[in-house]
């Protein structure tokens, strides 16, 4: 059956902020104490969403997390008032304040791990959210994440939702950002590829020395049982060590994968050429890989410019673009690499590049700005229409962002009772345009 790859991104929430709160991202831990403009992180988002919309892609939104989470302190033991919670952990455990209120859900590439009907054994599409379980702020997420899913993939005839796999480091799954899907048709059966950063259960095997791995080898393999996939249509691979130890703590951070094209970097992974060899054989056909030698574009330039995280689009026209982060077109080496990788007979046709600073600041480009669903008619026919963007959905929404938003945010305002409401009030108007019910627990 016909399918194409449908994009959900993040919509950025009003608390988007920079708390150095992500341990082995450079960015993050660089542009702490910056200050935020939420605002504008929001309409650089929607910006995005409405151009790949434009060019004739299947391109949904998925809704922020209740940011301040007051449920998470009350269970963490403040108490009384809404206020008074904000006013005690502002107080006694501003950090703690911090982990509550980040907007990082923007980044949907780490919200679920998703299997096209075309893998899956029941033919459903299957959806398993991160459980993000390396870093506190991240953690949060997930029950929120499985809420919003299902109010967006809402039809248990195409739909199967799982919940995340349990909270603990054995387990630690990232989601999509460690997850590639390859084929030659999106509607028939691909080949799945997970990558891992190390072994929970095996310590003789090697692992990163400076910065946490965030995902198990045990993670994805249990998300491929769930997810009912076959083994010979499944690769596993190893991140190499030493580059999550550069900075790169998400695959999609150094790889990039979409059809029958991967896109890496030289140094991406353990016994790279094993790697390659299988994904070769397990795509059984025309299948090609492009490799950054280290020469052209070293791992410190691919971190800073976030070349790597750029979405490989198939056009409705045939063409693959690259859409890119405006840090590879400061970077004159990783400019002058894109500008011959497109002029060649290559693979790639066209780079489109795009303004994503808030979001980059804090770790998160243009890859990790989007969740992607492969997708049949029936499939997009099954899921929730409001959810997709087009002219009408893109102004509404930068109203609403307008309306809603500040456009400077520091840590010191987190603890602000009237952020909390105007969150709340947004959020509350939001699930009303995107038709998702009560998804919030302060709608509950
Ligand atoms: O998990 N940054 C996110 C960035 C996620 C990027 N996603 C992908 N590569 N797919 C993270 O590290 C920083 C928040 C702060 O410091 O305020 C943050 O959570």
């Amino acid at each position: 059956m016909k399918a194409i790859e449908a994009n959900f991104d993040g919509l950025v929430g009003p608390t988007h902020n920079y708390a150095g709160l992500s341990f082995g991202n450079v960015a993050s831990a660089k542009n702490q104490a910056n200050i935020a403009n939420p605002k504008k992180a929001a309409l650089q988002g929607l910006t995005k969403m409405k151009a790949l919309a434009d060019m004739g892609l299947v391109q949904g939104v998925l809704a922020p997390q209740e940011r301040p989470d007051i449920d998470t302190l009350r269970k963490l033991g403040f108490s009384g008032s809404d206020a008074n919670v904000l006013e005690q952990a502002a107080k006694q455990a501003p950090r703690i304040l911090a982990t509550c209120c980040s907007a990082s859900s923007m980044w949907t590439a780490n919200a679920a791990t998703i299997s096209p009907s075309g893998d899956t054994s029941d033919n459903k599409i299957h959806f398993t959210p991160a459980n993000l379980s390396n870093k506190f702020h991240r953690s949060i997420e997930h029950q929120v994440t499985g809420n919003i899913l299902k109010a967006t993939f809402n039809d248990p005839a195409h739909f199967a939702h799982h919940p995340a796999l349990p909270s603990v480091d054995h387990f630690g799954d990232e989601g999509a950002a460690n997850h590639t899907r390859f084929c030659h048709e999106y509607g028939e059966q691909g080949i799945e590829f997970f990558v891992y950063g190390k072994h929970a259960f095996d310590s003789s095997k090697v692992a990163p020395k400076k910065y946490p791995a965030r995902h198990t080898l045990e993670a994805s393999q249990a998300v491929a049982r769930l997810h009912q996939l076959s083994d010979q249509h499944t690769v596993y691979a190893q991140q190499n060590p030493d580059i999550i130890d550069a900075g790169v703590f998400h695959n999609d951070v150094i790889a990039v994968g979409n059809a029958n094209l991967l896109f890496c970097h030289q140094q991406a992974f353990l016994d790279q050429a094993a790697v390659k060899a299988e994904l070769s054989e397990k795509m059984a056909g025309d299948f090609h890989i492009i490799e950054a030698p280290t020469a052209l574009v070293s791992v410190a330039d691919a971190v800073s410019s976030y070349l790597f995280n750029s979405q490989l689009l198939s056009m409705p026209n045939g063409k693959t673009v690259l859409v890119i982060p405006q840090e590879c077109q400061n970077n004159p080496r990783v400019w002058e690499y894109l500008q011959s990788l497109v002029s060649g007979d290559s693979p790639i046709d066209q780079t489109l590049v795009f303004d994503l600073k808030q979001s980059m600041s804090n770790g998160g480009g243009p890859a990790c700005l989007r969740l992607r669903v492969v997708m049949n008619d029936a499939e997009i026919a099954a899921a929730n229409q409001a959810t997709f963007i087009n002219q009408k959905l893109y102004t509404r929404l930068n109203t609403w962002v307008e309306a809603h938003y500040r456009d400077r945010l520091t840590e010191a305002d987190l603890a602000d009772p009237l952020l909390l409401l105007e969150s709340r009030a947004a959020l509350d108007e939001l699930t009303q345009i995107l038709e998702l019910g009560s998804i919030y627990p302060f709608q509950q």
